[in-house]
């Protein structure tokens, strides 16, 4: 397991490269360069310059985040060579500076998605992100992304691209009459189009699950569950057409079984990642992000990461969402304390568990 944290880049984290660097058993980062924009080519100069930051601070960065596929990729428009051309580009770009893991997700419109990004929870006091189906409904798609927009204190939000979300309504309007087959053909068509170059470079792509799991808005949604990432897998057979196995996520559905899926894909070589953290079940999809502790929520992060030490051991892993504790403010989901906290857990659980299997 290498325990690595998200992070935005000097302009753009209050969470510093030294803060990272000092939490127990931090090995490096899954890092993002927030400013670019779906279907943009990464350069060589920007990449080199925030991966040089990156290792000046001590860590590794062989893992990157969200690089973003454009909409007319999942659409299937004409338009798509020239992006599928420039996301080939880019793994290139990225392959030169150590990188090893891309994680993507193939979600039509949004990333992820809450109805509140600063619900307070009653026993403790700290907040968390959250998310209640009844609200979205109230809402609809404009008003989610408003509220959205107004409730991350001034920092981006991965995958809300202003520029892409100032075409909201268009852009919902292309995937009216999209089935999900056909998101699927068009997810074919865009690996066929770039897992030759990744297995040129030594690059694997990580599919990270929708989130909720489940399909929202009407909009066809294909990554979340394992009859989804079977499907995935079988697109384009290849070692580098793998998943980022994002726990809380496919968590939000309590009929996944995710240590059971981390043991699949796990032992068919298949999980480049791993997200983790823990969910609490409200009510029917309806949740809010716990802290990691086990009996904090509904996941049972001992077998996670038991299953993760039996079938994939040597996996990025990073703690996903945190809480809002401690009075710290910042990016919602992405502070500092709760994610360091929930890092230091994991390891204590890989501890225990490794020297239990050692001793035999
Ligand atoms: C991530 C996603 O931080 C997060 O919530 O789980 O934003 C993930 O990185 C993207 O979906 C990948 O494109
Ligand atoms: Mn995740």
């Amino acid at each position: 397991m290498k325990m690595t944290f998200r992070w935005f880049g000097e302009n753009s984290d209050v969470v510093t490269l030294k803060q990272i660097r000092q939490i127990p058993g931090m090995t490096g980062l899954m890092g993002f360069l927030d400013y670019k924009a779906a279907g943009e080519v990464w350069t060589e100069e920007e990449i080199k310059r925030y991966v040089d930051g990156v290792h000046a601070a001590g860590l590794e960065c062989e893992v990157i985040e969200s690089v973003n596929v454009h909409e007319d990729i999942k659409l299937g428009l004409p338009t798509r060579d020239d992006y599928i051309e420039n996301y080939r580009i880019t793994i290139r770009n990225l392959a030169k500076y150590g990188v090893k893991v891309i994680v993507y997700n193939f979600m039509p419109v949004f990333d992820w998605l809450r109805t509140d990004l600063a619900r307070v929870i009653p026993e403790d006091g700290s907040n968390s992100l959250y998310f209640d189906e009844r609200e979205l409904g109230e809402m609809g798609p404009v008003e989610i992304v408003r509220r959205t927009a107004e409730g991350c204190n001034g920092f981006s939000l991965p995958g809300w691209e202003p520029e892409r979300l100032a075409e909201l309504e268009a852009t919902l309007a292309q995937y009216q009459g999209v089935t999900p087959d056909q998101l699927r053909e068009n997810y074919k068509y865009f690996l066929d189009g770039i897992i030759p170059t990744c297995e040129e470079v030594g690059v694997s792509m990580a599919c990270h699950p929708d989130d909720p799991a489940w399909p929202i808005f009407g909009l066809p949604r294909i990554a979340h569950c394992q009859d989804d990432f079977d499907k995935i897998l079988a697109l384009h057979d290849s070692p580098c057409n793998g998943l980022c196995l994002c726990t809380g996520s496919l968590g939000s559905n309590p009929d996944n079984d995710i240590p059971a899926m981390i043991r699949r894909y796990g032992a068919m070589g298949r999980i480049h990642c791993l997200h983790i953290r823990n969910v609490k079940q409200l009510g029917y999809h309806h949740f809010r992000e716990a802290a990691h502790l086990s009996s904090a929520g509904d996941l049972d992060l001992f077998e996670i990461v038991k299953a993760m030490y039996e079938t994939c051991p040597d996996v990025y892993v990073r703690p996903d969402h945190g809480r809002m504790i401690w009075d710290e403010t910042g990016r919602p989901g992405y502070g500092l304390y709760d994610r360091a906290l929930g890092a230091t857990y994991l390891n204590g659980l890989w501890e225990a568990i490794d020297k239990m299997a050692r001793s035999r």
